[in-house]
């Protein structure tokens, strides 16, 4: 009997949105089902990925071009297929990851302009197809999110931009979201900690069917 592929599910949200404290619950919750679950990052999660996210999120490399800055992204997360998500998924593994593509056409498409179609060919290439079942997208307006990451030390090479940059990203992440509604759950993510973590157990209820 062939094994079934594992479930992928990314999360994504603008700066502070509240990600890493949702995948610590989301981690605990799927593990206490009895289900094999790797998790990831983006950029990152590899040796060479991790290489790539200190470049990438450097202050130092303020001069990146954002064409640079995408094909960078999108090298990371190639290797990330290759290397660790497809085969985790192969073996039956649930991977929950920390951004993914969506995250390209938010910060590099909508945020710096880079054309969607020229995103969506190189997703095409380098994702080989791999899309997640299930997209946590955590929205929160601007202000409130840079309030929550301000105090944390230096921003990074990213965080340095203007609002408009993440009212751009927001909208960009909106508009993913509203296109693709049967892939995609929106979370009020400025709900408290344990009300953010509910919704997104709801959401994965559906993912759980048969396997677990
Ligand atoms: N990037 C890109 O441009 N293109 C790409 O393709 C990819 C990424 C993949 C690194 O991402 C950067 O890379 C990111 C996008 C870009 N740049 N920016 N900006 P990252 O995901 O590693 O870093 P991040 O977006 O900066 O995440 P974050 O700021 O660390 O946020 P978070 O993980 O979503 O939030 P958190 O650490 O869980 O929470 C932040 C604070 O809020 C913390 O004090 C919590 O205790 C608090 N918090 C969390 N939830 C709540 C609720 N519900 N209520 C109140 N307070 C809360």
């Amino acid at each position: 009997m062939s094994m079934a592929r594992g479930k992928f599910i990314s999360l994504e949200g603008g700066e502070g949105a509240g990600k890493s404290t949702l995948l610590a619950g989301l981690y605990e919750h799927v593990v206490a089902r009895g289900v094999p679950l790797l998790q990831l990052r983006e950029p990152g999660g590899t040796d060479l990925g991790e290489a790539i996210r200190a470049i990438v999120l450097d202050p130092a490399q303020r001069g990146m071009s954002a064409e640079a800055e995408l094909l960078l992204m999108f090298a990371s997360r190639a290797q990330l297929v290759r290397e660790r998500l497809a085969p985790a998924l192969a073996n039956g593994q649930w991977v929950l990851c920390d951004r993914f593509a969506d995250a390209s056409y938010a910060y590099q498409g909508s945020g710096r302009g880079q054309p969607l179609e020229r995103i969506a060919e190189l997703e095409s290439w380098a994702c080989a197809g791999l899309k997640p079942d299930l997209t946590l997208l955590l929205d929160l307006p601007v202000a409130t999110g840079r309030a929550r990451a301000a105090g944390r030390g230096e921003a990074d090479r990213i965080e340095v931009e203007a609002d408009a940059f993440f009212e751009r990203v927001r909208a960009g992440y909106r508009a993913r979201a509203a296109a693709e509604p049967q892939r995609f759950h929106v979370i009020d993510a400025s709900q408290p900690p344990e009300a953010v973590l509910r919704d997104a157990i709801a959401a994965l209820s559906r993912l759980f069917g048969a396997s677990a």
